[in-house]
């Protein structure tokens, strides 16, 4: 009996621990072409000008492998619970919690292509992507049935109970039959579109970067803009607030992996005075080089915290029920820290925002004392018209 090649290579990725397994062909992804161009018309993309690069690329599957014929498309679930915040931490996304995804969803796709070798008895060629190179992922997994594309802009997968997981291809140099969509939809729900705290869902589908926590705390190398600040909340990195207010996520599948377990990588929550303590590249690239909080460096990490200690500051001061256990005396030694951070840092825009974090905090003393050691015109104004706000 003639071996069903697609029903080997779909178990394989199974018993690998991948969810959701479709197969991709090399059509050239043209009817989705014109979403992804007026997404950059509108400056969606911000800063990532690589966005804009390799346009034609981005549209063509197997492109990067010479000799595709046909691709596995998987995704994996990132979840591992979140305990409870504790006072002057900041929250790591839930995909971020772990270790670096890329790494490690290419090797299990490495591990994949060399059992369906072993499986079908036969040479096979192919190569792993996730994320990181260009290629419209969201809408290849879409036309191939991976999930379908929520009003948030990420893929929904019902049966792997939502969207927190990781979503990568596997281009093979054998042919197999490609799937077609999932029928799934969002109905008339927008709870996403009308959580998000920063407005960044500016119709359903749609993201406009320029307002996402994630890339204001990941991809944005500058500081953040003031009017979005105080919406980041409690988020060091990345945000996960779309996805936790939708229907599809509420019991989501825990990650079969260890690899993604908060133990194994940077964990829910980083302390953020630990953070301000990082005195040196070589000690941030200790601590994080596996992960996949690298990516925006020790400056933006530091610079994430910053904003976090300034919300929670403000909320201290304001009686929030949330940190009613914080006693006088810790919230002095955490004000103390980012003082001593301002005062310590030669770095213009980590300044700015540990002054912004000091005058959250209500400290007016400490805010003067800074405003008098700045010699940068522009930020000795910002600083004054801080005080000025403090009365
Ligand atoms: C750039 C990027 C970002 C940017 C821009 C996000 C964005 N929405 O475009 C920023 C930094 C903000 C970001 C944030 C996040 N990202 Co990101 N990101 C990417 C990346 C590299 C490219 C995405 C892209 O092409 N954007 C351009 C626009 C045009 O595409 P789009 O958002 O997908 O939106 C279009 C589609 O939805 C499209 N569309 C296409 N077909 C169809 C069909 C229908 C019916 C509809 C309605 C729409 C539709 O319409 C939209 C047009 O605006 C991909 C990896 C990759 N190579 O694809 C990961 C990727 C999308 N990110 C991912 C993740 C996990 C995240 C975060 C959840 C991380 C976090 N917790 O902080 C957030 C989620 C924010 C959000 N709601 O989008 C995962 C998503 C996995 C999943 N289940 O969908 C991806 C796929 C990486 C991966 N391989 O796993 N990301
Ligand atoms: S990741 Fe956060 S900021 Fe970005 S769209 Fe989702 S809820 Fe809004
Ligand atoms: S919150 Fe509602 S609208 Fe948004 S992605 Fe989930 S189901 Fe769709």
């Amino acid at each position: 009996m003639a071996i069903n090649k697609k029903s080997v290579v779909i178990e394989i990725a199974h018993d690998l621990g991948f969810h959701h397994v479709t197969i991709g062909s090399m059509k050239p992804l043209k009817e989705q072409e014109g979403r992804y161009l007026s997404w950059l018309e509108n400056g969606f993309a911000a800063s990532m000008t690589y966005m804009q690069k390799n346009l034609s690329r981005r549209m063509q599957p197997g492109y990067f492998f010479e000799g595709s014929r046909s691709a596995v498309l998987a995704s994996v679930s990132y979840y591992s619970e979140r305990p409870a915040i504790e006072p002057f931490q900041g929250a790591v996304a839930r995909y971020a919690v772990g270790l670096d995804y890329h790494a490690v969803f290419r090797r299990k796709m490495r591990e994949l292509r060399d059992k369906i070798a072993v499986e079908l008895n036969c040479s096979v060629l192919g190569k792993p992507f996730i994320d990181s190179y260009p290629f419209f992922e969201q809408a290849y997994a879409d036309r191939h049935g991976l999930g379908f594309i929520g009003k948030n802009s990420l893929l929904i997968m019902p049966e792997l109970a939502g969207s927190y997981s990781f979503i990568g291809e596997l281009f093979l140099d054998i042919e197999l039959d490609a799937d077609g969509p999932y029928q799934g939809t969002c109905g008339k729900c927008f709870r996403c579109g009308v959580d998000c705290p920063t407005e960044a869902i500016v119709e359903p589908g749609v993201v406009d970067s320029n307002r996402c926590i994630s890339y204001l705390t990941i991809e944005n190398r500058d500081g953040i803009p003031l009017e979005m600040r105080e919406r980041i909340g409690d988020w060091v990195f990345g945000c996960d607030v779309c996805q936790e207010v939708c229907p599809y996520n509420q019991r989501p599948v825990r990650t079969p992996w260890v690899e993604f377990e908060p133990q194994s990588g940077a964990g829910h929550y980083l302390d953020l005075v630990d953070l301000l303590a990082i005195d040196s590249d070589e000690a941030f690239q200790k601590r994080f080089s596996t992960t996949a909080l690298r990516r925006p460096g020790r400056r933006g990490i530091t610079r994430n915290a910053l904003v976090v200690l300034g919300n929670q500051f403000a909320e201290i001061v304001n009686g929030s029920l949330r940190w009613h256990g914080v006693t006088a005396s810790g919230l002095e030694a955490v004000k103390r820290s980012v003082f001593d951070f301002a005062c310590r840092t030669d770095d213009e825009m980590l300044r700015e925002h540990a002054a912004w974090a000091v005058f959250r905090s209500g400290d007016s003393s400490r805010l003067s004392s800074l405003e008098k050691g700045e010699a940068v015109p522009v930020l000795k104004e910002r600083l004054r018209k801080y005080l000025i706000q403090l009365g």
